[in-house]
């Protein structure tokens, strides 16, 4: 389908239709169905070329309602696509999985995409941040008489949201809902438009014949655009790490609505190691995907909109997962959310053998393949994972047929009153049990030999690859050796108020920083240059695991709170920091080297509710030799630091001088 004739069909069923208004009514929502495949869109001949027209929905989420699991109706941003097989219209969520190649050495370029990506959403309040208190709020411009915010979280004064109201400032604030972009989460592309480029402001279409009004500066770098955007990323270098990561809109002040309102899907990356995978298993290895959400219509802080939404799997509760008797399939899990209550432990049952093979869609090396050093040591079945990362396993089903849950819990510090709507939504899934079931694993009959070759069943994979079949890292996954550290970049996550004293959880007067300071459009934080490695030590005042994420390139960890890791470090691009105080603070350790792709990009924490309300730093790659500089990305892959093809490197933001985050709110 060519992409007029979509952009035909997607006016055409924007014309209201008769009976448009008519309620939504949900069917029953069934937990426990076998686990769905999310629909999927392929690279073919090299290419991925799709759109995605951003549209409001009337979309059934499960909801848990006392002991019941409600469908209940709810309008969310969505993207609408066309199925390639069919040519008719999808929506929902979790987004469509795109699934691309990377080039198989000796072949240099894997599998570009592009997706024009259409904004059909209503106006919003553009660059105004959003209140949090219900219209009509009379709050005091004294602050004398605002309520004691350090109470609100228990006693609930109608006036504790203007202290949210009072302590944002432009542009870290809830703002420009409609407005949106794309993140490529995990990609080793260029950071620059068309690219993985998250500094578009794409907002709603303008009415026909009306020229954009717009009296705000474009911030420097940034573009904003109406209506329409073409997103096109180069064909993949081979040092992409094939994987599991995903894609979600980005737009600072509108990204943890729009993950909430389940946008996100997943982005599959294949190559040489999963055809080694599939080899090994002789092409038996089934492969489940499992993308976590929690859908929220609005996250506006003091709307009582499931302030503990069920963790769905693909949409669904508890799904199943049939497995034959010892099979060994491989999952992909996508944390593709916004929020401490899916910063959750997966726990496997007893019975079930798993072996984590990628973090963040980096394949493990041989070492960490057998070590296993992401699972709790004291508790080895249990695995952490936070929005934004991904994990693949190898998952043994016992031999004997029966269910077993695998089964989660939420590990991040959250208020009191969500603790008591999560142990709800707990009891509603699993009565009676501690913990509820994220996804059953149901081990189905053996079936008979004979009535097995009947019915044509194909073997199934058992068994794990021995370690000394495992293969080899790539070139430019080796470790970044300790000697080939440039810089230490240090960074400070924290939660304070508008006095500087550190604020916790459920305080409406906390705002969140970076070295004391919020994220600034106009500069970057971090300047770091091509071809070089840096060390960065990360450190988190507060009692919240800020889930560090960065883009463009992923890091290693080598310590991470008291756990020092052994070489060969694990790959990731996410990860939860350890919680801590002022004068014990939580830190982790990490190295990143930068290749191949300059130009502008961010980093902040997954909590997007932090990251929208200003947990973000710009961050830029320039030229080794003229820091000054950085170049225009190349579609062949060609260097881009050289003479004719440099363009001028962002301003840096001043650093805080008054470490007072009182200081940094009032700059
Ligand atoms: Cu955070």
């Amino acid at each position: 389908l060519s992409v007029a004739a979509y952009l035909t069909v997607a006016f055409a069923t924007l014309a209201p239709a008769a009976g448009a208004d008519e309620a939504t009514v949900c069917p029953p929502v069934v937990v426990g169905e076998e686990l769905r495949t999310v629909p999927e869109l392929v690279a073919r001949n090299g290419k991925l070329q799709t759109t995605f027209s951003v549209e409001m929905k009337t979309l059934c989420v499960p909801v848990q309602n006392g002991g019941q699991w409600i469908g209940t109706p709810m309008e969310l941003r969505t993207y609408v696509y066309p199925d390639p097989a069919t040519g008719q219209l999808k929506w929902g969520f979790p987004g469509p999985t795109l699934r691309v190649r990377k080039p198989t050495p000796p072949a240099k370029h894997g599998d570009s995409w592009s997706i024009l990506l259409v904004n059909q959403l209503p106006p919003d309040s553009g660059h105004v941040c959003e209140s949090a208190c219900p219209a009509g709020t009379q709050c005091p411009s004294d602050v004398n008489q605002l309520p004691d915010p350090t109470k609100c979280p228990s006693n609930k004064d109608p006036l504790c949201c203007c202290w949210v109201d009072r302590n944002q400032t432009f542009p870290d604030c809830f703002h420009g809902d409609n407005t949106t972009n794309l993140h490529f989460h995990g990609t080793h592309v260029s950071p620059q438009p068309p690219q993985d480029y998250v500094l578009l402001e794409l907002r709603p279409a303008l009415p026909a014949g009306k020229l954009p009004a717009d009296e705000h500066a474009v911030h420097r770098g940034g573009i904003i655009a109406y209506g329409q955007y073409q997103y096109a990323v180069d064909p993949l270098p081979e040092t992409q790490a094939e994987g599991t990561h995903w894609y979600h809109p980005h737009k600072h002040g509108s990204v943890s609505l729009q993950v909430a309102n389940g946008m996100p899907g997943a982005l599959i990356i294949e190559g040489p190691f999963d055809d080694w995978l599939r080899g090994y298993y002789g092409g038996t290895l089934v492969e489940k995907l499992l993308v976590l959400q929690e859908i929220q219509a609005a996250t506006n802080l003091y709307a009582d909109t499931a302030k503990a939404p069920p963790t769905l799997v693909n949409g669904q509760v508890s799904p199943t997962v049939t497995m034959a008797p010892g099979e060994v399939q491989r999952w992909r899990f996508v944390d593709a959310t916004m929020k401490g209550t899916s910063q959750i432990s997966i726990n496997f049952p007893a019975g079930v053998t798993v072996k984590q093979i990628a973090m963040d869609g980096v394949q493990f090396a041989r070492e960490n393949y057998q070590r296993q050093p992401l699972f709790d040591p004291a508790n080895p079945s249990t695995f952490r994972i936070s929005p934004g990362n991904r994990a693949d396993f190898l998952v043994q089903a016992p031999a004997t047929p029966g269910t077993l849950n695998v089964t989660h819990e939420v590990v991040a510090e959250v208020a009191a009153e969500v603790r008591e709507r999560l142990k709800a939504r707990d009891e509603a899934l699993a009565p009676g049990a501690p913990l509820a079931p994220l996804v059953r694993l149901r081990v189905r009959e053996a079936k008979p030999q004979g009535e097995a070759k009947e019915e044509g069943a194909a073997a199934v994979a058992t068994g794990f690859p021995p370690v000394d079949q495992w293969p080899p890292m790539p070139w430019y996954l080796q470790d970044i050796p300790p000697n080939q550290v440039k810089n230490q970049v240090n960074l400070i996550f924290s939660m304070a108020d508008h006095t500087g004293a550190p604020s916790g959880q459920g305080n409406p007067a906390t705002m969140f920083f970076i070295n004391d300071i919020q994220y600034d459009p106009d500069c970057v934080n971090v300047t770091t240059a091509l071809d070089t490695a840096d060390q960065w030590n990360i450190s988190n005042t507060s009692p919240l695991a800020h889930p560090f994420h960065i883009h463009t390139n992923p890091f290693q960890v080598v310590r991470n709170g008291t756990t020092s890791y052994q070489a060969p470090y694990v790959w990731q691009d996410t990860i939860g920091l350890p919680t801590g105080t002022p004068e014990a603070p939580g830190s982790v350790e990490l190295r990143q080297r930068y290749l191949e792709f300059t130009g502008e990009y961010v980093l902040h924490c997954h909590f997007l509710g932090h990251e929208d309300r200003g947990m973000m730093f710009g961050v830029q790659t320039v030229c080794k030799d003229d820091p000054t500089k950085f170049g225009q990305a190349k579609a062949d892959g060609s260097p881009e630091c050289v003479p004719g093809n440099l363009i001028p490197a962002a301003p840096q933001c001043p650093t805080s001088t008054d470490p007072s985050p009182a200081a940094a709110a009032s700059r």
